[in-house]
């Protein structure tokens, strides 16, 4: 059995704002991800400080934080072997035209500012970040029936 990674995952406020929350959670499970953590919040100014911390000083960081808190977003925790690189490939690059068909940004998303969703990039942003989001005990444990024939005989 190999190690299952854990990784943040957030539809921003224009994923929330342009019905696109099921179509992001769809793509995801389809994957064969295992949702372990969702909550629908309002990201307050500090935490957005927090959570985009290594954008401080930089030129869109200002656009970056009122962007995030404008509205609703929906955070989530998303478990699979290679998770953390498996959700940035079906994300898509950063900027939307950049991103290759098939992504969400790719199909979905125009704006480098507006980019419909966040994945963690690392191991270890994804740890930070889950720990931003959620507690230990918002984090549920669990066996999805289907994973013996999403990852075979391991
Ligand atoms: P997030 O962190 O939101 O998943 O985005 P990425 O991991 O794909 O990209 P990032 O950290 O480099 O950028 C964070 C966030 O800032 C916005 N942004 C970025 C922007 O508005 N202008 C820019 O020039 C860049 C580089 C988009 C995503």
């Amino acid at each position: 059995m190999k190690t299952r990674e854990r990784t943040f995952i957030m539809i921003k406020p224009d994923g929330v704002q342009r019905g696109l929350v099921g179509e992001v959670i769809s793509r995801l499970e389809r994957k064969g991800l295992k949702l372990t953590a969702m909550k629908m919040m309002v990201i307050s100014e500090e935490l957005a400080a927090q959570h985009y911390g290594e954008h401080k000083g930089k030129d869109f960081y200002d656009s970056l934080v009122s962007y995030i808190t404008s509205g609703p977003v929906v955070a989530m925790v998303w478990e699979g072997d290679r998770a953390v690189t498996l959700s940035r490939i079906i994300i898509g690059a950063t900027d939307p035209a950049k991103a290759a068909p098939g992504t969400i940004r790719g199909d979905l998303a125009i704006s480098v500012g507006n980019n419909l969703v966040h994945g963690s990039d690392s191991l270890a942003s994804a740890e930070r970040e889950i720990k931003l989001f959620f507690s230990q005990e918002e984090l549920i444990d669990y066996r999805l029936s289907s994973e013996s024939w999403i990852y075979g005989e391991e």
